[in-house]
């Protein structure tokens, strides 16, 4: 593979000053040092917590990228077959502590006082010796700011994703857009959630490689240009663009845990092109000129913060065809330089659409092929099939992406024709198939008509340019095909469609947020280097020990030391204040719901039930009842929320406040004492989650039957020994198969039945349980908002007369009796708690996100790891 043009005087200059990992403490410290005094120039007097997180990942990043280069020469020469993970977001979180985690020390030098260091445990070495250098491994960690490119699961779901990728050294590059701005920040002041803006990248980015030499020109807008020779679209075209900007490449290290293999996330950032208006220039417009071209990086400025919304902007539109367009070029130039025909392109490249968002990968590789290449049209669309495949994570129809045809022919004139091209061909496929069934094509197209404009369906013609399309968890990837994509199941058969079920990756998710459960299961399963999170199901072995009472106690210390370390955080985000009772913190259940705030997500549910438990407990004071009475009806629980909403989702917004109001007053009601709180933390992210996680004793995952596709926090609390309450949704139906129906609080309505109790709600008067009509009065009286008494009358509105659309009453009065069964066996069954609690985590082990990728490698993907 060694370049035989490069003389030999040259090679041995650069294998004498080879670069070279740091292998031991001392030269780490070395290495962070040399960061300090050069690179941040900076001194030992003025190193503070922040220099010393950057030189600290620095001298990391150094490791990784020489293996990352080791790793890359090494594919180029083997030449496998490889996958391209499209992701309009990354929800990284923090890199540093699991960049240590992953990473794989052998120190055996000595140290200066000649003690023999035999650390093998990257982060414990670089903890001694930032101890050494007067810092604290925590403390370091701290100043890192999540890389919140991304607004929930779908985001996360790409992280697990890459990470686990590279675990499993399957040959694989992330691509993605690096947004200046990530998700927005979450204030809440008196109640209200307020945006302010994440700057991330204010102190630099100390784990992105600038790559100054990958730039890709990408064209918007401009016209098709038809020679007279050339009338049929079909033929290759010019597409004579308007606007031009560059998409240049920042490349992120993704480690992989114990293994050599560093694989790459590719994230483009849009800048001006070198290009300028002559013309404007010319006529003194100078200004003017500039200030056109700086306009080319608000392509690239900033994430949209909707989850399970479309909203069908312009800049949205621009966004992913900028993302496509430079994501599929660099794919090409490193397919170009194996010097292989086209036709072998789907053996080397699977490129994977993380939802519909980088749809017009599909069209823009057809483009390519057609107008740049000049392949037949036939020959074109079979390679572009065989290459890609779709994951859909919604059935709703507010998440499904459509485009106004007008807006998009405007941008992308000549995108536009090639879709309807693709959409023809389809269409008399599909009318030769079912030549009576005339309802059948206007149903299956990929252009709606009918409304004020035509639009494209993105998810069609992800369904149409893909060979595989999978949902996320098996309930959902049979909705799909009933559903959204009934008539395609008729007319390619059901084998196109396939289930992944989610997973998550237990580096983050387990060793690195509960580091005291991951000590117990390493001793106890006397796996010391911890190989166990290489192969979750070895995780079974615990089921011999949810009976042992040593165990068990072991187990309880860990969780609480876990929900000592939330109170801890909950009191310093309140002001310095305890707002749990420290004394009562083990007899207290921490009730957990974390996530996005969305209708269908169901936190009104939650709340509701906040205040009939409240409303029940005052009635019992009123009529003379003790605490202690009262507290053995309604046992001590502390009820936390977390999640941002869409800042124009209007319900979400006025939910959150809600939360925040009836927390109010429940908080500082001295009758109840501290029976009962709750608490709304702020600012829900990956860094707040790792330590909000392993706290639960129990989580709510309650959405209405058939709207979650899977949900992935309910596999992360379940990983941490807490137990769900939860509807028979997503990915609960595995849950409940992988643990066992004893150990989940299962509630409410079934899928099957939604449609039939949404139309009752309709045409029917529902009547709305008792108990629920009384919490309903109490927010109608004003009593959570006595200054604006009709404040949360909307959301009282959309259950009493706008149909309740997520069936809160329907199951109200199921979701209250399980959380009375819930009561129960957390008070007066405590061993019986635990007991589940272990049985959870020994049994989680299908939800790794190893097994997800190896799922796809196999019956997607088919590409095979590359080892050594
Ligand atoms: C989530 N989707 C699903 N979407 O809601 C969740 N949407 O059930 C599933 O577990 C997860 O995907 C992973 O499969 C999202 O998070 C978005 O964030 C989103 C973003 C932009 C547009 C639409």
């Amino acid at each position: 593979a060694i370049d035989a043009t490069i003389p030999l005087k040259s090679r041995a200059l650069w294998n004498k000053h080879q670069v070279k990992k740091f292998e031991n403490a001392d030269q780490f410290e070395g290495r962070f040092i040399d960061h300090v005094e050069t690179t941040l120039a900076r001194s030992l007097y003025n190193c503070d917590d922040l220099a010393a997180y950057e030189a600290t990942s620095m001298a990391i990043r150094d490791n990784l990228t020489i293996d990352w280069n080791k790793t890359q020469q090494k594919f180029t020469t083997r030449d496998p077959k490889r996958i391209y993970y499209l992701s309009l977001e990354f929800l990284m979180g923090r890199a540093l502590d699991n960049a240590l985690i992953n990473m794989q020390i052998d120190d055996t030098t000595t140290d200066v006082n000649g003690s023999k260091a035999t650390s093998t445990n990257a982060r414990d070495m670089v903890s001694k010796s930032l101890n050494d250098l007067g810092f604290k491994l925590e403390d370091v960690i701290e100043q890192e700011s999540d890389a919140g490119l991304g607004n929930g699961g779908l985001g996360r779901l790409a992280a697990c994703f890459i990470d686990s990728m590279a675990t499993e050294n399957i040959p694989a590059w992330g691509y993605g857009l690096r947004y200046e701005y990530g998700i927005f920040s979450q204030k809440i002041i008196d109640g209200y959630q307020v945006e302010t803006p994440d700057y991330w990248l204010n102190f630099g980015n100390a784990w992105e490689i600038e790559r100054n030499e990958v730039q890709f020109p990408v064209t918007f807008y401009g016209y098709v240009d038809r020679s007279e020779k050339n009338t049929s679209t079909l033929a290759p075209s010019q597409w004579i663009g308007g606007e031009r900007v560059l998409a240049c490449a920042y490349d992120f290290p993704v480690s992989g845990y114990k293994t050599s293999n560093v694989n790459n996330l590719r994230m483009w950032k849009a800048k001006p092109t070198t290009e300028f208006d002559f013309a404007k220039f010319n006529s003194g417009d100078y200004q003017n000129s500039v200030e056109q071209q700086q306009r080319a990086e608000s392509i690239t400025a900033c994430l949209y913060p909707n989850d399970n919304f479309e909203q069908g902007k312009e800049l949205r539109l621009k966004q992913q065809y900028f993302w496509c367009s430079a994501s599929l070029h660099d794919i090409i130039r490193r397919y170009k330089k194996t010097k292989r025909p086209w036709r072998e392109f789907p053996d080397q490249v699977a490129i994977q659409l993380n939802d519909t968002h980088p749809t017009l990968a599909v069209v823009e590789l057809q483009r390519i092929l057609v107008d740049l290449e000049k392949l037949d049209w036939h020959e074109a669309w079979d390679i572009v099939t065989a290459t890609f495949a779709y994951t859909n994570h919604t059935v709703m129809q507010e998440a499904l992406e459509k485009w106004p045809v007008g807006l998009f022919g405007h941008l992308l004139p000549r995108h536009l024709e090639i879709i309807y091209d693709i959409n023809w061909f389809f269409l008399q496929d599909v009318a030769k198939k079912f030549p009576k069934d005339v309802d059948l094509l206007s149903r299956i197209s990929i252009i709606e008509e009918g409304g004020q404009e035509r639009q494209i369906r993105m998810a069609y013609l992800a369904v149409v340019g893909s060979h595989k399309v999978n949902g996320v968890a098996e309930l959902h990837s049979e909705l799909i095909k009933t559903t959204i994509f009934s008539d395609f199941v008729k007319f390619y058969g059901p084998s196109k469609f396939t289930n992944v079920t989610n997973g998550i990756t237990p580096r983050r998710w387990l060793k690195g947020a509960n580091p005291e459960l991951d000590k117990l299961i390493s001793e106890t399963l006397k796996d010391p280097e911890c190989n166990y999170l290489l192969d979750m199901p070895k995780l079974t072995k615990l089921n011999e020990l949810a009976d042992d009472k040593e165990f068990q106690k072991k187990w309880y210390k860990v969780k609480m030391d876990n929900k000592i370390r939330l109170a801890d955080l909950i009191k310093k985000l309140n002001g310095g204040v305890d707002i749990i009772d420290r004394e009562h913190i083990d007899d207290t259940l921490f009730d957990i719901q974390v996530k996005r705030i969305h209708e269908y997500k169901r936190q009104q549910l939650n709340v509701f039930s906040c205040i009939y438990r409240y409303l029940a407990m005052k009635t019992m004071i009123a009529n003379g009842a003790s605490l202690a009475e009262v507290e053995e009806k309604f046992p001590r629980k502390v009820s936390i929320f977390g999640g941002k909403s869409a800042p124009g989702y209007y319900m979400a917004k006025l939910i959150i406040k809600l939360i925040n109001s009836v927390g109010d007053v429940i908080n500082n009601d001295v009758e109840i004492g501290s029976l009962l709180k709750v608490v709304f933390i702020p600012e829900y992210n990956v860094s707040k989650a790792e330590i909000i996680i392993p706290a639960s004793d129990l989580s709510e995952h309650i959405s209405t039957a058939g709207t979650e596709a899977s949900g992935t926090s309910n596999m992360k609390f379940v990983m941490n020994g807490g137990l769900i309450i939860g509807t028979v949704d997503g990915a609960n139906v595995e849950i409940t198969r992988e643990i066992g129906e004893d150990n989940i609080f299962l509630f409410g309505n079934l899928s099957e039945n939604v449609e039939e109790l949404r139309y009752n709600h309709q045409y029917q008067d529902t009547p709305i349980p008792e108990d629920l009509e009384k919490v309903l009065a109490h927010i109608e009286a004003g009593n959570f908002s006595p200054e604006n008494p009709n404040e949360f009358q909307p959301i009282v509105d959309t259950i009493k007369s706008h149909g309740d659309y997520y069936l809160c009453s329907d199951d109200f009065e199921s979701y209250i009796a399980t959380q009375e069964l819930v009561d129960q066996v957390f008070h007066k069954q405590r061993e019986e708690w635990t007991k589940k609690s272990i049985l959870s985590v020994a049994n989680c082990g299908f939800f790794s996100s190893d097994r997800c990728i190896q799922e796809y490698s196999e019956t997607i993907w088919n590409v095979e790891p590359v080892k050594k």
